[in-house]
């Protein structure tokens, strides 16, 4: 069977990086995309001997930035067959009096916006083609709202609405919509949304086993591999210590 072409956005940390590691040694061909282009070219090297791969350099954020880069691609690589939107972050986390105004464009345009600019790039050619698979890496903070995290829960309540609405516009033309939402997975996530503080990005996985990137990839990998007629429409993922957004069972 010729390999499939996966995009994946966030590859260059996270759960984005551990995708592209597992995809690279199952049957896919890779456009990974991140802002960090050294570490794009290194996680393509490095993965070369699995799979051919190439590199997209663009913030989500910039809907030109966005068009130019994708049109970039060279013929052969332009029938994405997989898109993995995965770009995101929270920013902050704060009661919503006290918010961040910067803190919520940011997550505003990243994870929302940035997530649709990529998106209507990539869609049109599956509806050409009548086939294609879209993984949106939603959350559990999109499927409850907890204490301080308001907007970046209003963001991936977002995310799991546009999934709905892409489940039901692009069902015509047989394109698979999947939601993986994760809860707890510890990647560069938190130390993200606490602006590089070690020690309280330590504290969210303090005292619990949390999910790793690789859980999530593996996920991904089982929803790319179902049978033609089969779509992995949701999965809520959490850590065996949550129970919810907000009741997490931590050893003392
Ligand atoms: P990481 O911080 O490790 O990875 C985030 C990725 O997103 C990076 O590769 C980063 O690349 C990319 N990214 C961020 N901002 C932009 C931007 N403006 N333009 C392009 N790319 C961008 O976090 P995770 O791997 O944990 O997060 C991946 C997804 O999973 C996110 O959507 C997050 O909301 C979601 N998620 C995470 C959970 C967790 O607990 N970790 C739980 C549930 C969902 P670069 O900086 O190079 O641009
Ligand atoms: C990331 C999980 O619980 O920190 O989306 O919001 S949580």
């Amino acid at each position: 069977m010729d390999k499939r072409i996966a995009l994946v956005t966030g590859a260059t940390s996270g759960i984005g990086e551990a995708t592209a590691r597992l995809l690279s040694r199952n049957n896919f061909k890779l456009v990974l995309c991140g802002r960090r282009e050294e570490r794009l070219v290194k996680l393509s090297k490095e993965l070369s001997s699995f799979t051919e791969l190439t590199t997209l350099s663009f913030d989500v954020r910039d809907q030109n930035g966005v068009i130019k880069a994708i049109q970039s691609l060279p013929e052969s690589w332009k029938k994405i067959d997989v898109l993995v939107n995965n770009a995101g972050n929270a920013h902050g986390l704060s009661p919503i009096q006290n918010g961040d105004v910067e803190d919520w464009n940011q997550m505003i345009d990243i994870n929302v916006k940035g997530l649709l600019y990529v998106s209507k790039e990539i869609m049109n050619g599956m509806i050409e083609r009548k086939s294609g698979h879209i993984i949106n890496i939603g959350s559990i903070a999109g499927k409850e709202v907890y204490p301080n995290g308001n907007v970046y829960c209003a963001s991936k309540f977002a995310v799991d609405a546009i999934t709905k609405g892409m489940r039901f516009d692009l069902n015509p033309y047989g394109i698979k919509v999947t939601s993986i939402n994760p809860g707890l997975v510890d990647t560069e996530f938190s130390l993200v949304r606490f602006k590089g503080d070690e020690e309280r990005a330590k504290n969210t996985y303090k005292g619990l086993q949390p999910l790793v990137a690789n859980d999530i990839a593996d996920l991904i990998l089982f929803a790319l591999t179902r049978p033609a007629h089969v779509v992995v429409a949701d999965m809520l993922v959490l850590p065996v210590a949550q129970a919810s957004a907000a009741v997490v069972r931590r050893d003392s």
